[in-house]
């Protein structure tokens, strides 16, 4: 059975370490158009923070997912639907690939249902995720493609996702990854903040996930990314 993410067209990731913009509520988030929440980051996510903002989201409809930096002490709520775990299959430091989940594994009581790993290529080398993992970003064309092939048809992972943190990334890198994949979802993340860039980014990626934005301009911005992955995605 396909994960409910083949149903995501965009994705709004709230960093729980960044306050939101001016007046914004979690509420409102959920109130965009878009197709699920991902609450994760690169610091401190930490139950302390998360529950708050699952608990200012618990009318919410839409998925909420939480990419864990921290030992959760249930799988699942009401309010949230699973977990994420990234898993950076081009970090140098082995912590970011199966270290801090072997972590989790042994410490953690956690219901494998709502559990699912994402494959991240990290592709920013200023970004923080990048400089955490000791990511290696230098890569060409056929080295992502290759990492997308390896998560997939090695790894068996569904999801695998291009993440260019704070910067906008490559369609042709984004085009030619996901003509790779059979059918794992290709998010996409990185510098998508108006309709333009969601929209270059949508026509070439499965689902883009949208953060910063959020918490720089507010959430009348991620509206308009939203109408621009709406579009996209109709044209194709
Ligand atoms: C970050 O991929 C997301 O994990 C989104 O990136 O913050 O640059 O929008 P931005």
């Amino acid at each position: 059975m396909a994960g409910v993410w083949a149903q995501w067209d965009h994705v709004t990731k709230v960093d729980p370490d960044k306050p939101l913009h001016n007046g914004d509520t979690y509420a409102g988030i959920a109130d965009t158009g878009t197709d699920a929440i991902i609450i994760g980051g690169t610091t401190n996510v930490t139950e302390a923070r998360v529950q708050p903002i699952l608990d200012a989201l618990a009318s919410a409809t839409i998925p909420i997912f939480v990419e864990p930096t921290y030992r959760p002490s249930s799988s699942h709520t009401e309010a949230l639907s699973g977990y994420l775990l990234p898993i950076v299959l081009n970090a140098s430091d082995t912590m970011w690939i199966t270290g801090a989940h072997h972590e989790l594994v042994r410490s953690s009581n956690l219901e494998w249902d709502y559990v699912h790993p994402e494959a991240y290529i990290v592709l920013n080398p200023t970004s923080s995720v990048a400089t955490l993992t000791q990511a290696d970003c230098d890569l060409d064309i056929d080295d992502v493609v290759a990492y997308a092939e390896l998560a997939e048809q090695v790894l068996g992972q569904e999801i695998v996702y291009l993440e260019y943190s704070g910067t906008l990334g490559d369609p042709a890198v984004v085009a030619a990854t996901r003509n790779a994949l059979s059918s794992a979802q290709l998010f996409y993340g990185g510098g998508i903040h108006d309709y333009d860039s969601a929209y270059e980014m949508a026509s070439v990626a499965d689902t883009v996930v949208v953060g910063d934005v959020l918490h720089e301009a507010g959430v009348e911005a991620v509206e308009a990314t939203v109408r621009g992955t709406r579009d996209a995605k109709h044209e194709s």
